[in-house]
């Protein structure tokens, strides 16, 4: 080994120390965090009824083995009539399904991303909402529902 490719090897990792510090000064110093998984943030702990207007609502549903987390735990919402809803969907685990019957909205909860649907509730009644993926032994109870008023 000659003298450069000391001065290489030397260079080489004191740039890498450099850099590790960086970024330890970055975590610790100044408080700057890396990015999470946004399943791992609030709203995607645990599901959440926002009401934004007296007709619109925003619905952070978070599905898990084996219920659909639609409000704080709970596995249903109550909604008036005529509401608008943003749904945002997402997964705590593995692969889910998300259809609310008699409505267009299909979606696939999936952990890591958020899947989004709009809808409108015209009519009175139970909305069932059930899982159509296989995600376990608890699968076939997988299940909530939106009650419109
Ligand atoms: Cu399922």
């Amino acid at each position: 080994m000659d003298r450069a490719e000391r001065n290489a090897i030397f260079l080489a990792v004191g740039l890498l120390a450099f850099f590790f510090g960086l970024i330890v000064y970055a975590a610790r110093g100044l408080k700057i965090d890396l990015p999470t998984c946004i399943t791992d943030v609030q709203p995607f702990k645990t599901g959440q009824l926002i009401q934004h207007a007296p007709d619109r609502y925003e619905l952070h549903v978070v599905a898990r083995m084996w219920f659909f987390d639609m409000n704080k735990g709970q596995t249903y919402v109550e909604l008036p009539r005529g509401s608008v809803v943003d749904i945002y969907l997402t997964s705590a685990d593995v692969v889910h399904g998300f259809h609310i019957n008699d409505t267009n909205v299909n979606l696939m909860a999936i952990p890591g991303t958020v899947n989004y649907a709009r809808v409108k509730f015209d009519n009175p009644g139970e909305y069932h909402i059930v899982c159509h993926e296989f995600c376990g032994i608890g699968h076939q109870d997988m299940a909530a529902k939106i009650l419109v008023k």
